[in-house]
């Protein structure tokens, strides 16, 4: 384990079989249609990476840099978009991929703008919700795990952008985050 983690909440092994678990239900909902997931960066490029070698339907990949957080650990409510989608989604089957669903407001603003494009369908998925947290209402369709309020690193998901490459998600030690 690496040094700064005080404890791992999913272990490499859980998160494999939980990403099974999640294109098996989307391999079976979208069943002989194309599908465009939508992978929200940075936070979600190892998730969506594993997640679309386990669909198994014609798929398309594409990304949307968005920034609401910066090096904070709280969302500061303004999302801003640094990098847009390649392509159109018009008429298309679309699933947003987030690592993590907090406050709502970024899956919020996503759904909001997303949806303004006419895709065929818009449909949400992320590997871990904080529901406690919820600022807004948002609707997920395929959720990972709930987790309770805590401040999780690894598997993309960083503190001031570190910790991202660990292969399990875990509890920094609060040492950490008064250096
Ligand atoms: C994180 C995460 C989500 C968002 C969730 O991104 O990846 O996009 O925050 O927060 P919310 O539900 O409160 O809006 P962050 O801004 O930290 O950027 P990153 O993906 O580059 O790490
Ligand atoms: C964003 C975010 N990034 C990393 N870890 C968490 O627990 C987070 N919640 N919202």
């Amino acid at each position: 384990m690496h040094k700064d983690i005080e404890k791992i909440i999913f272990s490499e092994e859980e998160i494999k079989n939980k990403i099974k678990e999640l294109a098996n239900r989307i391999n079976n909902d979208y069943r002989g249609k194309k599908l465009i997931l939508i992978g929200i960066l940075k936070g979600s490029f190892i998730f969506i990476s594993d997640l679309i070698r386990a669909i198994d339907l014609q798929v398309q990949v594409d990304f949307m840099a968005i920034s609401s957080y910066g090096d904070a650990m709280e969302s500061s409510g303004v999302v801003k978009i640094n990098k847009d989608l390649d392509k159109s989604i018009e008429g298309q089957e679309v699933l947003i991929v987030e690592d993590i669903i907090d406050g709502g407001l970024t899956m919020k603003y996503l759904i909001n703008t997303l949806s303004a494009r006419n895709p065929k369908s818009l449909k949400t998925c992320a590997l871990l919700d904080k529901k406690e947290r919820r600022v807004i209402d948002v609707n997920v369709d395929y959720i990972g795990f709930e987790i309770a309020d805590l401040f999780v690193v690894g598997y993309g998901l960083d503190y001031a952008q570190l910790y991202r490459n660990l292969p399990y998600i875990g509890v920094l030690k609060p040492e950490v985050y008064k250096k």
